[in-house]
């Protein structure tokens, strides 16, 4: 089959789909035509105290002003949690946990979930946690996570959530940033049979912290650990006193509701605020849309909470929707390379939504290990992070899904909220490779470098034309670098940081990132960040850092060093920048490969050219392209010659 081969939809979905093709016509149709009739008719998937009168009200230029539903008043706890229990919901599984460990799981109803989150709620309001207030969450992947995020929504508090794989330093710089004044973290967190000393990071990262008046810890793993008097609390001791019952704030649909750090191609990671109304309405809208979702089914996304996927598709979208959502703390290849479709079969997972670097491992180890489990209840397969290639498509369609199960390969970004271009499962033919077409009410478009609109079968830079509810409203704290970093590259239009290519069919193909963000195994980073890490290391005069092409990452980490006059290139030096950056920012970012340079190829204005440092890191030393407007073109075949890998 072709790489541009459809693959048609199924028709024993189609039958019985949500959306048809005809209903996604009519739907786009409407949101294009009619935005405000359009979204007033969806908006009512989430619970209001007060329904909104005004619908949108967004502006791309200027200042960039968007808003939606701006007079409505909602709670996010209560549209996940308090109305399935008045609708006789209660007693349903709200939350499937797997420990990292095969022999622990738990299940949580909606009921009991309620009860926790009120409880903590309560304790959170006792110490003084207020409305707008920021509440930074470091925590593995346990119900306590979810816990946490709906505890602050039911209050009005703002949460800040850090992957718990971060070093103290990065969480260290995010708390300061929002300021935030309640820190929730746990003992340990478990991962792959190892322990990460969430605690013990979180002592250090708070010494540089004094906004930070209280932290709350949840017990894990069990392991003693340093409490502080007065400032630390054990999660029990603090709510299990706690009535069970917490009135909920009464929110604006434009209140914030939580703050992620992501990376961009300058600076530090900013802080993307999404608020209230709008991001419930995307993610119950797009989980519900994409994923064909029908009450009763088991979902899973194998996300963590620190990223955005977990925020939408593990905790917000599924809650809002009433699904048994399925929350797992280990990795895909512990105790054995079978783990995922293990756990499918033993929680009879319905849809199943993962990252293409999670597929291309287990896709080296062949079939084996998933053919050793049935996988008869999958039903929708998900993919999200970065592009997929058609090989790892193919093989997720066919020996993951036994060709049964369409594949929904969902582009959208931290900024986005939720998914903006995806096939929808009985609405639109697949092809592998392309996550084909936007969702109702999202407008995509191609630019040039000049910003100039392309049209027909083309590739350029990926803009969005118009907003959507579930888009971020501004950089915490910085609205400016909100309307630099998104809309100043091309004017009255949203800027993805993505290149793609529409193909005949109109379908798109996202090429990756055109900015200086790369995307290792899923994760998103500033390579302005590594080069940061790096250069703060005493030997080291100045770095450049690029992206790779990597087998089973996507992207791996290629720096070009220049030490300091007098230091000399040591094996034993570059393992200790690689457990440097690994220490400053965590190991997410350990780099793949560190080159010698003794010169790094500038322009005579001095700026580093990174095209050039890319082609030398992807081996593509033969095409390196204009070199003449280099102050000094010989350091390019220095590069080339002493090239690492
Ligand atoms: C949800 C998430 C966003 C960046 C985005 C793009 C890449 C995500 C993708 C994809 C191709 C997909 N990306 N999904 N590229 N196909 N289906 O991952 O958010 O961490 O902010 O990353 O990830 O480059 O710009 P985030």
């Amino acid at each position: 089959m072709p790489d541009d081969g459809l693959i048609a939809i199924k028709p024993e979905i189609a039958a019985k789909a949500l959306v048809t093709a005809e209903r996604r016509a009519a739907m786009a149709e409407q949101a294009a035509t009619d935005p405000d009739g359009f979204w007033r008719g969806e908006m009512g998937r989430i619970a209001w105290m007060r329904e909104p009168t005004k619908i949108k009200n967004t502006d791309f230029t200027g200042d960039v002003s968007i808003k939606w539903f701006e007079d409505g008043e909602l709670n996010a706890s209560v549209s996940c949690l308090d109305r399935h229990i008045a609708s006789g919901r209660g007693d349903q599984v709200a939350i499937i946990w797997e420990g990292d460990d095969p022999a622990s799981d738990s299940k949580t109803t909606y009921a009991q979930l309620h009860a926790r989150v009120c409880q903590l709620a309560n304790a959170m309001r006792k110490l003084g946690v207020k409305k707008r207030d920021r509440v930074c969450i470091y925590l593995p992947m346990i119900v306590e996570a979810a816990v946490a995020m709906l505890a602050c929504a039911r209050i009005g508090a703002v949460h800040s959530i850090v992957f718990g794989g971060f070093s103290p330093d990065s969480l260290a710089s995010r708390i300061q940033d929002s300021e935030c004044s309640l820190l929730i973290t746990a003992d340990e967190g478990r991962r792959g049979g190892r322990k990460v000393p969430l605690k013990v990071n979180a002592d250090e990262a708070l010494k540089s912290c004094p906004s930070v008046r209280n932290v709350i810890v949840a017990r894990n793993t069990g392991t003693a650990v340093a409490m502080r008097e007065g400032r630390d609390h054990e999660w029990a001791a603090l709510c299990d006193a706690e009535p069970t019952q917490c009135e909920p704030e009464r929110m604006n649909a434009e209140d914030p509701l939580f703050i992620l750090y992501t990376s961009g191609s300058t600076g530090k990671p900013k802080g993307v605020l999404h608020t209230t109304g709008g991001y419930m309405v995307w993610a119950s809208f797009t989980h519900e849309l994409v994923f064909d979702y029908r009450p009763g089914e088991i979902y899973w996304c194998t996300a963590d909470v620190g990223w955005v996927t977990g925020h939408t598709y593990i905790v917000y979208g599924p809650l809002a929707n009433g699904a048994a959502t399925l929350m797992f703390e280990g990795v895909p290849s512990w105790p054995d390379n079978g783990r995922f479709w293990q756990v499918v079969d033993k929680h009879q997972v319905n849809i199943f939504y993962t990252a293409p670097t999670a597929i291309r491992a287990l896709m080296r180890d062949g079939e084996g290990p998933v053919k050793k489990h049935k996988r008869t209840s999958l039903r929708i397969l998900g993919s999200v992070g970065e592009p997929i290639n058609p090989e790892a498509w193919l093989w997720y369609y066919r020996v993951v899904g036994d060709e049964r199960c369409p594949i929904v390969d969902t582009w959208w970004q931290t900024e986005t909220g939720g998914i903006l271009i995806s096939p929808l499962p009985g609405a639109v033919a697949q092809k592998p490779g392309s996550a084909t077409l936007p969702l109702p009410g999202v407008t995509p478009a191609l630019v040039d470098g000049e910003g100039k609109f392309l049209e027909g079968a083309t590739e350029g830079n990926l803009v969005i034309t118009d907003s959507w509810p579930g888009q971020m409203r501004t950089v915490y704290g910085d609205h400016p670098r909100f309307v630099q970093t998104y809309f100043s590259t091309f004017p009255g239009l949203y800027f993805t940081g993505d290149g793609a290519r529409r193909d005949a069919d109109g379908y798109w193909w996202i090429t990756g990132r055109v900015d200086d963000v790369i995307n290792v195994a899923g994760h998103r980073m500033g390579t302005a960040e590594v080069e940061s890490a790096l250069v703060a290391h005493p030997k080291v005069a100045e770095a450049a850092v690029v992206g790779m092409p990597h087998e089973l990452k996507g992207q791996g980490i290629y720096c070009y060093v220049t030490l300091n006059a007098g230091e000399e290139p040591s094996d034993a030096l570059r393992k200790e920048l690689v457990a440097w950056v690994r220490k400053e920012i965590g190991p997410i970012a350990t780099p793949d490969a560190i080159q010698w340079a003794p010169g790094l190829p500038k322009t005579r204005s001095g700026k580093i050219m990174r095209r050039i440092l890319r082609k030398i890191a992807a081996n593509e030393t033969d095409s390196l392209g204009d070199t003449s407007t280099l102050a000094d073109p010989t350091v390019v075949q220095e590069l080339v010659e002493n090239r690492v890998g």
